[in-house]
């Protein structure tokens, strides 16, 4: 067996496990609230750990950012307003803020260790997001935040780390109908909801909440590397009917926004929300 020494091992799961060889070790501390580790791979760059999960990479986080922005954004088509929850590392942020019709951005991170340390360490994850003025950042419990009154959002984006430490709450029915509180009318709700073949009870429980609260609620998909298993899964609920745009819309939507993409077309954005039946069964 091959040594794995100058590995991290992520054991997110109870029976299996993935590796990464480590180049050099960055970083690795613990901040208030989790262990957080920065390791170069040679396959994807830069690779931030918390609790030994991986979080995000400098060479695939495109694809998870790019669909949970310019999916609801764009079907949603005048959204001014975004919220994002966790999120802390700016990449959400960044994806967000290349929509100029995008005016207002409130990103709630509960650790600001996170946030200071990203833009030391991986500054290409937020490229420049912190320093855009539409951009407010709030060092907050993101359920807090949720649960008081303030002004409505367009889109909001849960960019939670695994239902397991901090990031738990986000995954109750009281913090969802605390978020469906915050939307404005015809506004989208998008979640992180697990590799659904690894991860499908988290799957089933965020989907029947969401299926108690919005009159349109499903989930879609999109296939991250770095997130073994399968395609992971993104909660999708609105009162709205932005699910229902037709592809010329969204094209049209999508170069009226000038926005250059490596994984979001418009023909993915549609793709996307087709469920194989592994997944519809774990739909309640
Ligand atoms: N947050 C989602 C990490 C989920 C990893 N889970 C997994 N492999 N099942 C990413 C934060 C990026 N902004």
């Amino acid at each position: 067996m091959r040594d794995m020494t100058g590995w991290t091992i992520e054991a997110l799961h109870d029976d299996h496990a993935q590796a990464l060889r480590e180049t050099s070790v960055l970083y690795d501390s613990k901040t208030d609230h989790q262990r957080l580790r920065v390791f170069e791979n040679g396959l994807f760059g830069r690779v931030l750990t918390l609790d030994d999960v991986v979080q995000v990479t400098e060479r695939d986080n495109f694809i998870y950012h790019e669909m949970l922005t310019h999916v609801p954004i764009l079907a949603h088509g005048a959204a001014k307003r975004v919220l994002i929850v966790g999120g802390g590392d700016g990449g959400m942020a960044r994806e967000a803020l290349r929509h100029d019709g995008v005016a207002h951005v409130t990103m709630v991170e509960i650790d600001a260790g996170v946030v200071e340390f990203c833009k030391t360490y991986l500054p290409a994850i937020s490229d420049g997001a912190f320093d855009d003025p539409r951009l407010e950042l709030v060092i907050d419990d993101g359920a807090a935040f949720m649960r008081r009154d303030g002004p409505g959002y367009d889109v909001i984006i849960v960019d939670s780390t695994d239902p397991i430490g901090p990031g738990e709450v986000l995954f109750t029915d009281t913090f969802y109908g605390h978020a469906k509180r915050r939307l404005n009318p015809g506004g989208i709700l998008v979640t992180q909801n697990g590799v659904p073949f690894m991860q499908g009870a988290e799957l089933t429980g965020t989907m029947r909440a969401f299926k108690a609260l919005f009159s349109d609620a499903t989930c879609y998909l999109a296939t991250v590397p770095t997130y073994a298993g399968g395609p992971m899964a993104f909660g999708w609920g609105t009162d709205g009917t932005a699910r229902d745009m037709p592809l010329a819309v969204l094209e049209a939507r999508f170069a009226e926004a000038g926005i250059e993409t490596g994984y979001y077309t418009p023909e993915v954005h549609e793709a996307a929300f087709a469920l194989p039946g592994y997944v519809k069964r774990l739909m309640p």
